[in-house]
């Protein structure tokens, strides 16, 4: 139906995706705990380029220093011999109970310093393992409680947190960027910075923001009622978009982190088609995304280990099938013709003429004065025309 993915797709998964043993709120584990290079050494096998990680996935959180020496001398050489990439690390400062009121965002300032000191060190093995990007998930970082959390001050103190893992990365001179993952709720009840305009806002407010950019997640803009595929644009239009976490998701509910496609597959269709095709009016000639498939999924809890291999699979296969169809999508010309005809490509077009000036416009009585309004809303956009060709081009 569709090629097996090689290296050159550039796809990769978080260790604690096929790894999740499937532990929930209301029950206990479903499948085994492999080791983490079992995990590496498979994910290469099914056509994988790069893998990713928390710390604490790798190094259990707490081990001493040789210990934690010994397990990452260990991986190193099972990723290598795999012929992987480390390209992307992350710091799990989420699932320890001393995380439970946030890590750089606390209440408690004791908390906040051991957090800092967490993250810096897991900054230095990302710069080791030459990972590209170093992802920051504030999943504890919120409240409960609107009256449990000064949010000024917690804005304050995530700015001083996040200024300063950049400044250590700019001063060891290390070749990485932070990428801001964005997430509505779940674990805490509300989460700063929930959605991708939330975090673009609080980029621009940091001292060291030119090394900081985002990674969404599928889900989570999902789960916020958002449009993933939208936050991507305005994420890449702001030169933002570093990373991304590709997932399913049906709906504002619990984080599902289904398989990529296996949630809003229209949605699916016209994220692909952004990713590899860039925007309709610039093509590949403006901003494209170039950082890595990254696929932060779970394999469900009704699978064995044989699902989850077929779940990592299957969201590898998901891809490649959408990017086929989005390449004919574009490549149609009936399609280019509806782009045409629904004012699409139109959009790039400065509204202003070259070299035109405010006055100009005053003056041009055919933009206003003459504009006959009624003429113009008589246009029909002929939009459901052009979606129904891309649906013909999905499900066709
Ligand atoms: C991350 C990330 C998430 C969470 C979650 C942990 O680093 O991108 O979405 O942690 O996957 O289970
Ligand atoms: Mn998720
Ligand atoms: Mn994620
Ligand atoms: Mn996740």
């Amino acid at each position: 139906m569709v090629r097996k993915p090689t290296p050159d797709d550039r796809f990769s998964f978080g260790l604690w995706t096929v790894g999740w043993t499937a532990r929930d709120q209301f029950g206990e584990a479903s499948r085994p705990a492999l080791d983490p290079w079992e995990y590496a050494t498979k994910l290469a096998e099914l056509g994988a380029w790069g893998v990713t990680f928390h710390d604490d996935d790798v190094v259990p959180f707490g081990s001493d220093d040789a210990t934690r020496e010994r397990i990452l001398s260990t991986f190193k050489k099972a990723v290598d011999d795999a012929g992987l990439v480390v390209e992307m690390v992350t710091t799990n400062t989420f699932g320890h109970p001393v995380f439970k009121d946030g890590a750089l965002t606390s209440n408690d300032r004791s908390v906040r310093r051991f957090a800092m000191r967490k993250v810096l060190r897991n900054v230095d093995l990302a710069a080791e393992l030459g990972a590209e990007t170093f992802v920051m998930w504030g999943g504890r970082e919120g409240s409960e409680y609107d009256g449990a959390k000064d949010v000024g001050a917690a804005l304050d103190r995530y700015r001083e947190g996040i200024d300063s893992v950049a400044a250590y990365i700019k001063d060891q001179g290390y070749g990485l960027k932070i990428a801001l993952e964005p997430k509505p709720n779940e674990p805490r009840g509300d989460i700063l910075l929930p959605t991708v305009g939330h975090a673009l806002g609080f980029i621009a407010q940091l001292e060291n923001g030119d090394i900081v950019g985002l990674n969404p997640e599928t889900g989570h803009e999902q789960m916020a009622g958002l449009n993933y595929t939208h936050g991507l644009a305005q994420a890449l239009w702001s030169g933002k978009l570093f990373h991304i976490d590709l997932n399913g998701q049906r709906s504002i509910k619990y984080d599902q982190d289904l398989v990529f496609g296996h949630g809003d597959l229209l949605s699916a269709f016209f994220t692909v088609d952004l990713i590899e095709n860039g925007f309709p009016g610039a093509g590949t000639d403006g901003p494209m995304y170039t950082g890595p498939r990254h696929f932060d999924y779970k394999p469900s809890r009704t699978e064995g280990m044989d699902g989850v291999w077929e779940s990592a699979r299957a969201n590898m296969e998901m891809y490649l099938l959408l990017a086929q169809k989005a390449k004919a999508y574009r490549a149609d010309p009936e399609v280019q013709a509806a782009l045409e005809a629904s004012g699409v490509l139109e959009l790039s077009q400065p509204t202003l003429a070259p070299g035109e000036t405010l006055a100009d416009l005053l003056a041009d009585r055919s933009a206003f004065e003459d504009f006959d309004a009624d003429d113009a809303a008589a246009r029909d956009f002929g939009f459901v025309r052009l979606n129904q060709l891309a649906m013909a081009h999905l499900v066709g």
